[in-house]
């Protein structure tokens, strides 16, 4: 089968809720892929940041073959050897006191709603069913009913309702709003440190000390959603480590799996996860020893590789670069580490037609709503590869321009 065939499959079989570029991956390490046919592509998407170590990094692999051979699912209905050695080195790494494992993104952060709502009830004293989250326009947290239902962009809720109750949307980076948006039945604030997919919009400096400091002062939980900005993706090991701000519960994702399993996790302390009774929430798979055993070396990879020093690095060298680049079309270029995005201007025709053009010189990029081109390849990325994707951008934008 060759792309052309396989394009064809997918389109005829799988559903179409994606559009993504026709280049048809078969084989991938470290920072390359390469189709069906043999070219070879630069990742500078990393699956949206789940894959920071780098494509099949062989000591991740390794720990998911070799665990494989031992028991990979047991359910949590009985223990396992994997997943309190997890547990314990995630707390260790990130100074909480309590995990909770579960498998995607989603399902973390519903998790995390659920764990506010609890504590709400239990130790804030929020009559029942009434208690409220604030999260912030151009939020993205996730596909589930719950979480469309606080997002404000139109496309991923058309058509899915009715939604969930309970949440009051505020603008990112507005602390005087939070403020006013508290009300005695708040039960916790949740935000992304900087929201990627709105575009890479990075909240004005001091916004989380201040939003922490506001939260504290109304006994409402500050809610971290590091999916996708944390684990070394900008720079520090979390987003919300640039203000020194360490969130009540803090909620992780994407590349704890290190690109080979979906684990995610919510992280708090005991006053919050402990209030969890057996039976009140679960699944199947969260903690598997599978997901586990990648997980413990996806983290040691992050430490040992020091990926997050290599992401500041490397992503100021990048944004050095890409400064220079002269181009009636660009607007804007912002970022943070290795999560980097270039805004173009709305007369630019969108960021699709560079993305297709990028990928035709082998860049795989991803537009993210229709004017920011988002750069953010796997942390392991040296500066000889960068210059070799620079290059690429500037042929592209000359020959765009
Ligand atoms: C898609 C976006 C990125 C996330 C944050 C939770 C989740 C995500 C900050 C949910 C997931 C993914 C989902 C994927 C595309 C991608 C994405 F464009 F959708 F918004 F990265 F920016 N919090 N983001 O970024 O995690 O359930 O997916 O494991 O849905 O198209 P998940």
């Amino acid at each position: 089968m060759d792309s052309k065939d396989l394009i064809i499959l997918e389109d005829l079989y799988g559903a179409k809720n994606y559009h993504p570029l026709d280049v048809v991956v078969s084989k991938a390490k470290g920072i390359w892929v390469w189709d069906v046919e043999g070219n070879k592509y630069l990742d500078f998407l990393s699956a949206y940041s789940a894959v920071n170590q780098g494509h099949c990094h062989p000591r991740i692999v390794k720990a998911l073959t070799e665990q494989a051979k031992e028991v990979t699912l047991t359910s949590r209905a009985f223990r396992n050897d994997q997943w309190p050695m997890l547990a314990k080195e995630i707390c260790d790494l990130t100074g909480y006191e309590q995990v909770l494992p579960m498998n995607s993104g989603a399902e973390a952060v519903e998790t995390a709603i659920k764990a506010a709502r609890k504590w709400a009830a239990k130790t804030k004293g929020i009559p029942q069913d009434q208690s409220e989250i604030i999260t912030c326009a151009n939020n993205f947290h996730g596909r589930t009913i719950t979480i469309i239902g606080f997002s404000t962009e139109p496309l991923y809720r058309k058509d899915f309702g009715p939604f969930t109750p309970g949440f009051v949307n505020i603008p990112f980076g507005d602390t005087e709003a939070l403020e006013e948006a508290i009300s005695p039945h708040t039960a916790a604030f949740l935000f992304e440190p900087i929201q990627a997919e709105a575009g890479i919009i990075i909240p004005p400096g001091g916004y989380l000390e201040k939003a922490k400091e506001i939260c504290e002062k109304n006994n409402v939980l500050f809610m971290a959603d590091e999916i996708q900005t944390g684990l070394g993706r900008v720079g520090k090991l979390f987003a919300c480590d640039y203000e020194n701000v360490k969130p009540d519960v803090m909620i992780v994702g994407k590349s704890l799996g290190g690109g080979c399993y979906a684990v995610s996790a919510v992280l708090s302390m005991r006053e919050v996860l402990g209030l969890f009774a057996p039976g009140e929430h679960g699944s199947t798979f969260g903690g598997n020893p599978l997901g586990c055993a990648v997980a413990r070396e996806s983290l040691k990879v992050i430490r040992e590789e020091n990926l997050v020093t290599n992401a500041a690095e490397q992503g100021d060298y990048f944004m050095s670069k890409l400064a220079t680049l002269k181009s009636r079309h660009i607007k804007e270029i912002r970022g943070k580490g290795l999560l980097i995005g270039l805004e173009l201007k709305e007369e630019a025709g969108g960021a699709r037609r560079f993305c297709e053009a990028l990928a035709k010189e082998g860049l795989l990029c991803k537009e993210t709503h229709e004017n920011v081109i988002r750069f953010a390849p796997p942390l392991v990325i040296k500066q000889k590869d960068l210059n070799w994707a620079f290059k690429k951008i500037k042929d592209v934008f000359k020959a765009l321009d």
